[in-house]
């Protein structure tokens, strides 16, 4: 018998308490609750390390001498551009430099998140970039300022550095096309500043004719047709937060920004096939199979420093479904977003959309590149951080349908005559587009479709907005949620549980809202609301004590000479 269920056990019972520790033992601080190691006779309590790894300064970056010729600026005019790729020698270095140098704990890991804008400093990139210095010393500065100057003052910088920023949910669906200046960006290293004069690629690998291309080239109509299209951008990591808030998964800074709806953007796009590209360098080679494409941003992941790679099938780019754009709705693409080319994948993930685009190789196999093969992997539920490796996760190429409410928000009360005025957006992946957005007041019992004449219009790449007068009776807490059905009549789960997995991406489940509804058209509901308009009393927050008596003791006194009382003696 275990020791604690004999009732005449007699031990003193020893308290080690915090004073945070109901809030541990409430799961309300996940980072701070011990582990139990169940595995030998006694439970064994493994305690969260806390405090972050201290930084050693100086005498670190000193293991390679020389760093502003060894991590020199690539090219002329392209500020911020160091090759990695090319040059394995260098890489070694960088690397020595960024082992010695020790990563804090990310701002936040499952602890409340900060309530500040930027909310994550990114301390670790920057450190790294410092660090490295040479043609990178002054990137976390130069970024934030190419931040400040192109982007909408009522961003949410979610991450300073690498910049990640999402416009506001009031902005976001504010106009079918989203205005460059409030377009998300998702950003794995610094902004490169390019001069359009200086800049050109290379197309190469297993390409028949290996050439360099410069913008004057490719914007060249007699030699490439120009294409213009309206595109979904969109980052797998929209609408993060709700698997955050349920589950903690992986558990860095960059991976981890905390996404809210806002990291989907659509914009018109001016380009060229990457297709007539490739038949312009004669066609692949034999067993060319995918295309990498490499941006000049650089990437720190596991102390490596890289170029930004990633790849695409060739079926795409066959398809003419890949292409490479200079224009966003009408102009020039801004440095942020790429300037001066970009690679834009119709329906797929944002992460093949390579920005600063300055090499695509024809290769055999999708690429090794770690961004390609380790992140943005979709992984089962019951693989995470104990047993995953990387062959476990699904590479995420074409997005599932998915949508979300933008308006009302979360625990937000709405009065209302009846009906709840909704709004929000609706995408669907690979081609595919939204036919069909429905709404539900009640939890997802019951669904309305919007009215078509509510949307925006179809386009096979692009999102949908789209606006409803949900009808709504009931009073108190109600959950409204959204779903999706594509073309293809495909839709979401129901539950974000279902969505869940380790790297957090693709929470493509419905949209759920918590709302409380305050019914007008409700007799009582709209003498009492005159009543708080009588006295002046506050409405919100939902819960300001009452400052008014709802009841008269003659009136409750009246009432039960009405009724049955409230106790029966037999
Ligand atoms: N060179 C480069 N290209 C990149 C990235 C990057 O960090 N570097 N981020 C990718 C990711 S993950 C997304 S979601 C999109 C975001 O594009 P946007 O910033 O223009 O919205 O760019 C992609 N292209
Ligand atoms: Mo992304």
């Amino acid at each position: 018998m275990a020791p604690g269920l004999d009732l005449s056990d007699s031990r003193p019972l020893e308290t080690t308490n915090r004073p945070d520790e109901w809030k541990i033992e409430q799961g309300l601080h996940g980072a701070k609750i011990p582990f139990l190691d169940q595995t030998g006779d006694v439970t064994v309590e493994i305690l969260p390390r806390e405090e972050p790894t201290p930084w050693k300064e100086g005498g670190s970056a000193d293991v390679v001498q020389n760093k502003d010729e060894e991590f020199k600026q690539e090219r002329e005019g392209w500020k911020g551009y160091v090759e990695w790729e090319a040059f394995p020698e260098k890489k070694v270095k960088a690397h020595k430099i960024l082992e010695r140098l020790p990563t804090r704990n990310p701002e936040y890991q499952m602890g409340p998140i900060p309530e500040t804008n930027p909310v994550l400093e990114g301390t670790n990139f920057k450190k790294w970039h410092h660090a490295i210095a040479g043609g990178l010393k002054d990137e976390p500065e130069s970024s934030w300022n190419t931040v400040l100057k192109e982007k909408h003052p009522e961003m949410l910088h979610l991450l300073q550095f690498p910049y990640n920023g999402e416009p506001p949910k009031r902005l976001t669906t504010a106009k079918a096309v989203t205005p460059n200046n409030l377009h998300f960006v998702r950003n794995h290293g610094g902004i490169p500043l390019i001069d359009e004069e200086k800049f050109s690629f290379d197309v190469d690998g297993l390409v028949n004719n290996p050439q360099k291309f410069t913008m004057k080239d490719i914007m060249d109509e007699s030699r490439f047709p120009r294409v213009k299209k309206m595109i979904k951008m969109q980052c797998s990591g929209t609408r993060r937060i709700e698997q955050i808030s349920l589950y903690a998964g992986q558990g860095d800074e960059v991976p981890q920004a905390p996404w809210a709806e806002g990291a989907i953007g659509n914009a018109e796009y001016v380009g060229i096939s990457l297709k007539k590209l490739i038949k312009a360098c004669g066609g692949l080679k034999d067993g060319a199979k995918h295309l990498e494409f490499y941006g000049a941003d650089t990437y720190f992941k596991n102390n490596e420093a890289m170029n930004y790679v990633v790849s695409v099938p060739w079926s795409k780019v066959k398809a003419n479904e890949v292409l490479l754009c200079w224009k966003m709705n009408g102009e020039r693409l801004p440095a942020i977003h790429g300037f001066p080319l970009r690679v834009m994948v119709l329906g797929y993930i944002g992460a093949r959309g390579v920005k600063w685009l300055y090499r695509v190789k024809a290769i055999e196999n999708p690429s090794e590149a770690p961004v390609q093969s380790k992140e943005y992997l979709y992984f089962n539920q019951q693989v995470g951080k104990h047993n995953q490796v990387p062959t476990d996760g699904i590479q995420i190429q074409e997005m599932p349908v998915s949508s979300a409410i933008m308006s009302p928000w979360q625990t937000q009360a709405v009065i209302h005559n009846g009906s709840i005025h909704c709004k929000g957006w609706a995408y669907s992946g690979g081609g595919r587009w939204p036919e069909r957005v429905e709404l539900s007041a009640d939890g997802g019992f019951s669904w309305y479709p919007v009215p078509l004449e509510n949307m925006s219009k179809k386009h096979k790449f692009a999102w949908r907005i789209w606006e409803i007068d949900l009808p709504c009776d009931v009073e108190g807490w109600i959950e409204i949620v959204c779903r999706t059905w594509d073309n293809s009549l495909n839709t979401q789960p129901l539950n974000v549980r279902a969505a869940w997995n380790w790297g957090l991406h693709v929470t493509s489940s419905a949209h759920r809202v918590k709302v409380y509804s305050i019914n007008k058209t409700k007799p009582a509901t709209a003498k009492k609301l005159a009543l708080f308009k009588k006295t002046g009393s506050p409405l919100a927050p939902i819960t300001w004590p009452e400052e008014f008596t709802t009841q008269t003791m003659y009136e409750y006194k009246s009432f039960w000479e009405k009724h049955d009382p409230r106790d029966v003696d037999d």
